[in-house]
């Protein structure tokens, strides 16, 4: 990528997956000199929890861009104590399950009291995003309260929070639901940003409650249909696995194979149903590319394994020349 071909960037992002991959393309278009990018993030997992609104794949984007995540433990922040959350444990508030580091306390707070001031998600984003330099534009996918919900093959229902973070994604899911998502409208700014774009990236995130929420936004995959901009995905499965999290049981749930070439069929080619132009492919996975061919994306090969800053941007660059 030249100087004098900087492309306008959207990356529909999620969970540390969607993190990892956005630092590598901010690294990639800082090369180019001229870094115009921004991340449409997903808010599907976000709760109330000890009366504070969290939003843990906008932190996650927050924290890994501004420098301030846990590399370790993959959420929060680096370098955080517990001592609030001991206070919280010992009143029994909250769940005992699920760690409210102190400083990531302070982002939850710092939200909190700007909603509550009447701030929408978007201006709450914004204000977030002005603290460190993160170089590229964040914007939620709406500004409209959406949770995920696990429907248990049990009947039960929980939180994704609680089915995830407690459960480890071992009770048998049905289904995934973000009640209230078919009233829900884009954020400002998301449908120009997709329209507007030379370039349109699906980062490897989880693609059923990361990528998924954001795609079930009424009007977002209308947009990603209609773009001018060429619209590439990045595979999470890395030799017919998922390369963290739990996104295999996911993907089961909604009755899609654990392989590079199911993933890009459930996005779907833009020539027929679907949202993509182009599917960026593990080498390990490189003989799937004739059955991704075959549904109308184009296949393309490169390494994926995202191991630092450098991995994660020749994947963005190779993702951008598309
Ligand atoms: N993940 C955990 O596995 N255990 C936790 O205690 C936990 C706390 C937590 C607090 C704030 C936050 O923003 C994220 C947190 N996460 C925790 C990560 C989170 O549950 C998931 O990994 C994401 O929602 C999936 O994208």
């Amino acid at each position: 990528m030249t100087a004098f071909s900087v492309p306008h960037v959207v990356v529909l992002a999620g969970g540390v997956g969607g993190s990892k991959f956005t630092l590598g393309v901010r690294e990639a278009l800082r090369r180019t000199g001229a870094p115009d990018a921004t991340v449409i993030v997903n808010t599907g997992d976000d709760l109330w929890l000890s009366g504070v609104r969290l939003q843990p794949d906008i932190d996650s984007v927050l924290y890994a861009l501004g420098g301030q995540n846990d590399t370790v433990r993959g959420w929060g922040r680096a370098g955080d104590t517990e001592r609030v959350n001991e206070e919280l444990q010992a009143w029994g508030a909250g769940w005992p399950w699920f760690t409210l580091g102190d400083l990531d306390l302070g982002t939850h707070l710092a939200r909190t009291g700007w909603l509550r001031d009447g701030a929408t998600v978007t201006e709450v984003v914004e204000r977030l995003a002005r603290r460190w330099p993160l170089g590229v534009r964040m914007l939620p996918m709406t500004d409209t309260e959406v949770d995920t919900h696990v429907l248990l093959e049990d009947g039960g229902r929980l939180h994704f929070q609680e089915w995830w973070t407690r459960h480890r994604a071992t009770l048998a899911p049905a289904a995934f639901e973000n009640p209230g998502i078919e009233n829900a409208v884009p954020a400002p700014g998301i449908v120009e940003a997709i329209a507007g774009a030379d370039i349109v990236l699906v980062a490897p995130s989880n693609p059923v409650v990361s990528i998924g929420p954001i795609l079930a936004v009424p009007g977002i995959r209308d947009a990603l249909r209609t773009t001018r901009a060429r619209v590439v995905g990045v595979s999470p499965i890395i030799g017919g696995r998922v390369v963290r999290g739990m996104a295999d049981v996911c993907l089961t749930a909604i009755g899609v194979e654990t392989s590079a070439a199911a993933v890009a069929a459930h996005y779907g080619a833009r020539a027929e149903d679907g949202i993509l132009d182009a599917w960026l492919l593990a080498e390990e996975d490189a003989d799937a590319a004739a059955s991704v061919d075959a549904v109308g994306i184009r296949p393309l090969v490169a390494p994926l394994w995202m191991t630092d800053v450098d991995a994660s941007a020749a994947i963005a660059d190779a993702a951008l020349r598309a």
